[in-house]
């Protein structure tokens, strides 16, 4: 079955609002607005995303696909950091129920040269041969991590995104490590799987927007991203600037006009 990109990205472009931070850091990174999945939801519709990625707990709870317009992505698995011995992030929700829960697309993340590599691999391909058949496209967190690893490495990111087109992944997400040659390289060598850049700690407007400006120039077609908008004061002017950069290819000072 023909994979349907178009659900979930724009003209071959995306930003995907991500609200997964509570099971993988914890509420330390919410405040007394954040912490409400339906202020999240109200950001995704109102700041333009092309989807919203949720747990499948809140996406039962706070997504009506009914109501809501924006489209979803499930994360399948998921993993707390209360204790950092594994560097194995379990499947938590079936492909099943993420569609009945109105998915457009499902998520993983895929810890490349974990010492859970093999059960990693394994989980990951039976999900894209289900999700597939079902005409869903995979989005795939392609993290590097375990004991000796580089994370932040060029040559390992770009290891961990050729992983991802190698198992089937529809799109990538990698973390940025500021070497944009390099990302020109991670997007060659992930090929026909596209790639989406992670967002990362929350910065500062400029800093964040150059961030995203540089990534889009060298290749990603989007980022899926959460703190960065949802810890921002004001995240939908801040998602409309983003959204100049990555749809309309406008400069940084253009887009921030609207935040002055
Ligand atoms: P941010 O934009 O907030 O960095 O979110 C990106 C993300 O991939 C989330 O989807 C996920 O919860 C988190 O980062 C995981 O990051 P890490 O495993 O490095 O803590």
């Amino acid at each position: 079955m023909a994979i349907k990109l178009d659900k979930i990205t724009k003209n071959g472009k995306a930003i995907f609002l991500a609200y997964d931070q509570g099971i993988e850091h914890g509420p330390s990174d919410f405040d007394e607005k954040s912490c409400n999945p339906e202020y999240i939801m109200e950001i995704a519709e109102k700041g333009g995303y092309t989807a919203v990625i949720l747990q499948h707990g809140i996406a039962e709870k706070y997504y009506d696909k009914r109501k809501h317009k924006i489209p979803l992505i499930v994360k399948l698995n998921g993993k707390s950091r209360i204790s950092e011995v594994d560097n194995l992030s379990s499947q938590v929700c079936s492909v099943k129920r993420a569609i009945k829960l109105g998915a457009s697309a499902v998520g993983y993340t895929i810890y490349d040269g974990s010492e859970f590599e093999p059960t990693i691999f394994k989980e990951f391909g039976r999900i894209v041969e289900e999700a597939h058949e079902y005409g869903l496209p995979v989005v795939a967190w392609m993290y590097p991590r375990g004991r000796g690893i580089d994370e932040g490495s060029t040559e390992i990111n770009a290891y961990a995104a050729r992983i991802g087109l190698e198992l089937g992944a529809d799109i990538i997400k990698v973390k940025y490590n500021g070497d944009y040659e390099g990302l020109q390289w991670i997007v060659k060598v992930a090929g026909r799987t596209k790639v989406m850049m992670a967002g990362g700690p929350k910065q500062d407007e400029f800093g964040f927007l150059s961030m995203a400006k540089e990534m889009i120039d060298n290749g990603a077609i989007g980022l899926a991203v959460g703190r960065n908008v949802w810890q921002s004061p004001h995240p939908i002017i801040l998602s409309k600037a983003l959204k100049k950069i990555v749809f309309d290819g406008v400069s940084v000072g253009e887009a921030m006009k609207g935040l002055k």
